[in-house]
């Protein structure tokens, strides 16, 4: 799509099956297209008054369409930065259709998946990364996600970043100079310096793009692998903790030899739970491979529940702190020698079978997943876009062989290159650099009439 246009375009901007619709127009002969279709009550054609709500008949040739209100923003008050119209019809199909087809036949289009947004930013009422929200507000699910959104809208997050660029411009100015009239007298920037104001730019950066970890778990679940040996009640405690017969239970060892995950929520965390196969010497190719995967497991996951038969004594796996330890089957007893062992942190005893001990178990798991998703700075805008997140790693990578280049002593001209990429990658996430790739990509994603 060419970068700039102007031609009038439109879109139902509401959902079909309500009792009002909002069909929405933009474009440089918007208000000229419209205005005839429209009389007022006394028959009279209407003389638009900007952002007043006009309530007027629709006219389809002589014949009455539609009651309805339109209003008109002129460009320089409008959301796309054209001339817009909002018609507000009644809800019926046949009616949002008949509109449609007037416009059509007077040189309107039907508008393309965020068209009126990608025009928004292209005539400078937004920043990209502002653009990308108004998708992500729309999309939210939750109050928290709305809320993210609503900030990013306002322009937080494009100043933030636009900040860090600026000094980072300043920055590069500051050296440019001092290659430029090599021989006057400019303040050379000390070396130390210098590296200080990376090492802020790049803690600056790392924490804007921790953000996106937090979010991201918070979004897809924290992961928590159930690993423990084989018939210790693996599969019986991600039953239970699912309520519902997910894996098969037998006595049988080794029978859970693929991994197992589903998710659940518990007081507002999201989890991802993995059922393992149980760790032990075993000779059976497939049960090999799932005991590698289980490895891989208490590797990755951001918390591991290690599971014991409490009936027989217990030496703790591990001493991480994103483990807890559980000794199952407390209905039957406990091992005398690990009584001890309950009284440690991240100890319980439960009882897979009976559902018993749950309860405190989940409450250690829901304070755990909470702290590993709540944003530590709330004056940090969340990073919530893989693109935005993208960008930071490139710009953080850049900074970082800058600050390799000097320590190296790699002449500045060369350095600087690395500068300017880490500028450009961080203009990336506000749009101020962009290329019409990038731009279809993100505005392809959009609803129509946004
Ligand atoms: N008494 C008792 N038996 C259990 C408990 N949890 C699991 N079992 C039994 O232990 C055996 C192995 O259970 P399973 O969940 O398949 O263990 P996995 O191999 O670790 O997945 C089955 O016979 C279960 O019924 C428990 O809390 N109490
Ligand atoms: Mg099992």
């Amino acid at each position: 799509m060419a970068l700039r246009q102007d031609d009038l375009i439109y879109a139902l901007a509401t959902g079909t099956g309500g009792a009002v619709a909002i069909i929405r127009l933009s474009g440089s002969s918007c208000w000229d297209t419209l205005v005839p279709l429209l009389k007022t009550k006394k028959m009279r054609g209407l003389r638009p008054r900007p952002r007043y709500f006009h309530y007027v008949g629709i006219y389809d040739g002589d014949s009455l369409l539609d009651d309805v209100c339109c209003v008109f923003f002129p460009l320089e008050k409008s959301y796309t930065g054209e001339e817009m119209a909002e018609i507000h019809c009644h809800g019926s199909r046949a009616i949002i259709q008949r509109i449609c087809e007037i416009l059509t036949q007077r040189g309107a289009r039907p508008a393309k998946p965020g068209e009126f947004t990608r025009r928004a930013f292209i005539n400078g009422r937004m920043g990209l990364s502002q653009a990308e929200a108004v998708r992500e507000l729309i999309e939210s699910d939750t109050i928290e996600e709305a809320s993210v959104a609503i900030r990013k809208l306002q322009g937080e997050l494009k100043h933030r970043v636009e900040e860090l660029r600026q000094d980072l411009i300043d920055c590069a100015a500051s050296l440019e100079a001092t290659l430029d009239y090599p021989e006057e007298d400019i303040e050379h920037m000390d070396q130390g310096v210098l590296i200080q104001r990376i090492d802020s730019l790049s803690s600056k950066i790392s924490a804007m793009r921790h953000t996106y970890d937090r979010h991201k778990l918070a979004r897809e679940g924290i992961s928590v692998a159930i690993l423990g040996k084989p018939n210790a009640g693996k599969s019986s405690l991600l039953n239970s903790l699912l309520k519902e017969e997910r894996a098969i239970v037998t006595d049988i060892e080794g029978t859970t030899r693929d991994h197992i995950e589903e998710s659940f929520q518990y007081k507002g965390i999201k989890f991802r739970l993995i059922d393992t196969a149980g760790i032990r010497e075993s000779h059976d190719v497939v049960e090999k491979i799932g005991i590698e995967r289980s490895l891989r497991f208490e590797k990755e996951a951001d918390l591991v529940l290690y599971l014991y038969d409490g009936l027989i004594k217990v030496d703790l796996r591990s001493e991480s702190h994103n483990a807890f330890h559980l000794l199952n089957k407390s209905d039957l007893g406990v091992h005398e020698d690990n009584r001890i062992l309950l009284e440690k942190a991240g100890v319980f005893s439960i009882s897979a079978m009976r559902h018993s001990g749950l309860e405190k178990l989940l409450n250690a798991m829901q304070s755990f997943g909470r702290n590993l998703i709540t944003q530590t700075d709330s004056e940090v805008p969340v990073i919530t876009s893989e693109r935005h997140a993208h960008c930071l790693d490139s710009a953080y990578l850049c900074l970082n062989s800058f600050k390799d280049s000097l320590i190296r002593g790699i002449p500045m001209d060369i350095a600087l290159v690395e500068l300017y990429e880490a500028r450009d990658h961080l203009g990336q996430i506000t749009g101020m650099v962009f290329t019409a790739d990038i731009i279809d990509r993100i505005f392809e994603k959009f609803c129509i009439g946004k």
